[in-house]
């Protein structure tokens, strides 16, 4: 959908929130030690968490704060034109409501509600795109193992079939999505083109990322915290954290000073957009739902030279 790619190539600079019932409520801390090891997103993992032990974690789940229009609220200050949050994260954790699993944030939290709904409301109503992450891997599906830590374990049959239900209801039950942010996974070029197909066919419009893998993406996806130094002409992203180590929230993570953050940000959304890309920077709330504060205080810095320079 050539109108759909220009309108995506268009955003350039949007906000990546990974917000998950368990690993945010846990915030890179297990058992009162930090744990040092791989993004904190990813703490089941890395910790070696039981999957049963770890799912008990979302009853705690009960976010006082969060707020979907005051997320929006400040991705626009920021100066952003769209939001992509994670649908669901390695640890398979949904945080949509589900008919294909109670491991969802509706059924599994004292929270009971939808979030994924909830932000799609508040983008609605503020005039900005959403879009979805969704995790290939998924470390609770039964049928997904066996897993290993190499994040790109081959994607079973029974697991291809669940997540093409789940991806159906994210593109039937939400309105308008602008990209489905395919994230890793081994998959098999028919595996990969069946879904592409799939959210094409429910949703022309909708963007699909290129770790989709096999090709079968529409724009291409950088690593993590990948800066290209040459100009691409294919459509591509860059997704970047504000911090390296992580992108899903540490509670014992440094700051430094803001102004040096919003420069070393500031420089890569110019790097990446004047070289025809679009800029993905994450925020990684608190369980509670809190946006940390040094993360605001980043975004409202290029929010308003994003501002003073005519460029939001
Ligand atoms: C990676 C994931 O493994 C990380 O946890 C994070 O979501 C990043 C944006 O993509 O591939």
């Amino acid at each position: 959908d050539a109108q759909a790619l220009s309108e995506w190539k268009h955003q350039k600079y949007s906000m990546f929130i990974h917000w998950g019932a368990i690993y945010s409520t846990l915030g890179g801390v297990w058992e009162g030690k930090p744990v040092t090891r791989g993004y904190s997103e990813q703490i089941q993992s890395h910790a070696g968490i039981y999957s049963d032990v770890y799912g008990d974690v979302a009853k705690r789940f009960n976010p006082a704060y969060w707020n979907a229009d005051s997320i929006v609220s400040l991705a626009k200050a920021a100066g952003m034109r769209s939001v992509v949050i994670t649908s669901k994260h390695h640890d398979g954790f949904c945080m949509f409501n589900s008919a294909y699993t109670d491991y969802n944030v509706v059924a599994a939290t004292p929270f009971k509600r939808d979030v994924i709904k909830e932000l799609a409301d508040a983008c609605k109503r503020q005039g900005l795109k959403l879009g979805l992450y969704f995790s290939l891997i998924d470390w609770h599906f039964p049928e997904a193992y066996p897993i290993t830590s190499s994040n790109s374990d081959p994607i079973t049959p029974e697991h291809h079939e669940f997540n093409k239900k789940q991806v159906t209801e994210l593109l039937t039950n939400y309105g308008p999505i602008s990209e489905l942010w395919f994230d890793m996974g081994s998959q098999t070029s028919q595996q990969s083109w069946e879904l592409a197909e799939l959210v094409h066919r429910l949703q022309p419009a909708c963007m699909v990322s290129g770790r989709l893998g096999n090709d079968a993406g529409d724009f291409c996806v950088m690593g993590d915290n990948n800066y290209p130094d040459y100009k691409i002409a294919t459509p591509w992203q860059t997704p970047a954290s504000v911090y390296d180590e992580t992108w899903g929230y540490r509670s014992w993570q440094q700051h430094g000073k803001a102004t040096d953050k919003a420069k070393e940000k500031l420089e890569g959304l110019i790097k990446v957009a004047s070289r025809g890309g679009n800029y993905l920077l994450n925020i990684g709330p608190r369980g509670d739902g809190s946006v940390v504060d040094f993360e605001k205080e980043v975004l409202l810095l290029n929010g308003s030279w994003l501002k003073r320079n005519g460029e939001a």
